[in-house]
C-alpha cells in the first residue's frame, strides 16, 4: 500500500469534484496514522501550488454530527486560504454535494502545543472568536465514509466563511451561544455552543493534543474552526441559508 498513490487519487477527486469510492474498502488495513499522512501529503501539494495554510478545523466534535455520519470521535483537517470565501455567494462549481454547518472560529495569537494544554491557556492565546459557516463536501459517494476515509479526505473540508465581527473570549459564555439556521426561510437546525464538546474551547484543547501526537502545533495567526454546532444542511443551487448566532449577528449564504 503506497500512501502517495492513495493521496493522488483523493487529490484528483478533490480537484475534479467527482465522487469516489471509499478508500477503506480497497485498503482495509489503512490506519488512522496513514490517513493523517495522506492528508499531509495532499496539503504539501497545495502549498507547492502556492496556496497558503491558514489554520485547522475540528470535525465531529458534536454528538449530532457523530451520529449523522456514524463516526464516533473528533477528527482534524487543514484549512487553506483558497477555501476561505470572500462573499456570501457559494458557487456550486467545484463542489459535489455540499453541506453547510454553523461553527465558532477561534483566532489564535500564540503558539499552542503539548499534551498538557489547558482551557485557560487556550483562552489566553485567543485573539477573538467569530461566527462562521463551514461548507463541507465529502469526496465519497453518498457522503458515506468511515474514520480513515474522512481523515484522508481532509475531514471533508471545502469552503468556509468567517464573520467580520470578532468577539473577545470573555464577552460571552460560549457554551450558551445559540444558533438558529434557516433554509429558504424555514428553521431547519437549532443548537448551542455546548454541543461542541461542552464548550468550543475544549475543541481547541483536543486539537492541540491530537496535533501533539503527530509532532504538530497551532501557530500564532491561525484560525481554528471548532466543529459544527448542529447537523449539516444539504444545499442546492438556488437555496438561501440564514444563520442567526443569537446576540452575535446573522450570516447569510446564497447558493449559486
Ligand atoms: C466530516 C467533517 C465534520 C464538523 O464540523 O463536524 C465537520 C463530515 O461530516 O463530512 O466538519
Ligand atoms: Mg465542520
Amino acid at each position: 500500500m503506497d500512501l502517495n498513490v492513495i493521496a493522488n487519487e483523493i487529490y484528483r477527486h478533490q480537484k475534479s469534484a467527482k465522487e469516489m469510492d471509499k478508500i477503506s474498502i480497497r485498503y482495509p488495513s489503512i490506519t488512522i496514522e496513514d490517513a493523517y499522512k495522506i492528508q499531509e501529503i495532499n496539503m504539501e501539494k497545495e502549498l507547492q501550488n502556492s496556496d497558503q495554510f491558514v489554520g485547522w478545523k475540528m470535525g465531529l466534535t458534536s454528538l449530532a454530527k457523530q451520529q449523522s455520519v456514524g463516526v464516533n470521535q473528533p477528527i482534524y483537517g487543514r484549512l487553506l486560504k483558497s477555501m476561505e470565501m470572500s462573499n456570501k455567494k457559494l458557487s456550486m462549481e467545484g463542489l459535489i454535494h455540499p453541506r453547510v454547518e454553523p461553527e465558532l472560529a477561534f483566532l489564535m495569537n500564540k503558539r499552542l502545543e503539548g499534551n498538557n494544554i489547558t482551557e485557560q491557556e487556550v483562552w489566553e492565546a485567543t485573539e477573538g472568536i467569530m461566527p462562521a459557516l463551514e461548507i463541507i463536501d465529502s469526496r465519497y459517494k453518498d457522503f458515506s465514509f468511515n474514520l480513515m476515509d474522512v481523515v484522508a479526505d481532509n475531514a471533508s473540508s471545502a469552503r468556509f466563511l468567517i464573520s467580520e465581527i470578532m468577539y473577545k473570549p470573555g464577552q460571552l459564555q460560549w457554551e450558551k451561544a445559540k444558533v438558529r439556521m434557516k433554509l429558504n426561510n424555514q428553521v431547519v437546525q437549532e443548537g448551542k455552543g455546548s454541543a461542541v464538546l461542552g464548550n468550543p474551547v475544549r475543541s481547541v484543547v483536543e486539537l492541540v493534543k491530537m496535533l501533539h501526537a503527530s509532532g504538530l502545533c497551532i501557530e500564532p495567526g491561525m484560525i481554528v474552526l471548532t466543529g459544527a454546532i448542529t447537523e449539516a444542511i444539504h444545499v442546492f443551487r438556488g437555496d438561501s441559508i440564514e444563520t442567526e448566532f443569537v446576540g452575535l449577528g446573522k450570516m447569510d449564504l446564497t447558493i449559486i
